[in-house]
């Protein structure tokens, strides 16, 4: 796993990110993600096509990310993260950056999600950690269907 591989793209999309309208805390959210040191939880159910608002809120002691991308059918996430050059087939959405323990905020996304298979993935290093392993192999990647 190489964090760095992901670091480009993911920059490239900083900027799409700020498309979007981050409000802050917002109960009319359409779905509530948790971060955590070191995974996510929600309940992908309520994760629905046409879902246009998501909570996202710090739980952990670490600073964290969520980068919610879109996997086109038949790829495996995990090769995509470690091959060499941007993960092919795997479409980053959007990215709520450098969530500190106890932020929240609340993102709209730009286009209505539609019915497919997502991935949700943080590639912060683990501060805790000599190597600094990212996140997401440690389990902070969560893939998930929206149906
Ligand atoms: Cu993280």
């Amino acid at each position: 796993m190489n964090r760095k591989l992901l670091v480009a793209p993911l920059a490239a999309l900083a900027a799409t990110s700020m498309l979007l309208v981050g409000c802050g805390a917002d109960d009319s959210a359409d779905a509530k993600v948790e971060l955590g040191d070191f995974n996510f939880k929600f309940d992908a159910k309520e994760i629905k096509p046409g879902t246009s608002s998501l909570e996202f809120e710090n739980k952990g002691k670490q600073t964290h990310e969520a980068v919610l991308a879109k996997v086109a059918p038949g790829v495996n996430v995990q090769e995509a993260l470690s091959s060499d050059g941007p993960p092919e087939g795997v479409d980053v959405l959007f990215v709520v950056a450098e969530m500190k323990p106890g932020d929240k905020a609340t993102y709209t996304v730009g286009k209505d999600l539609e019915k497919g298979h997502y991935v949700m993935v943080c590639t912060f290093p683990d501060t805790s950690d000599a190597q600094g392993t990212p996140h997401f192999a440690k389990g902070m990647i969560s893939e998930f269907d929206v149906s």
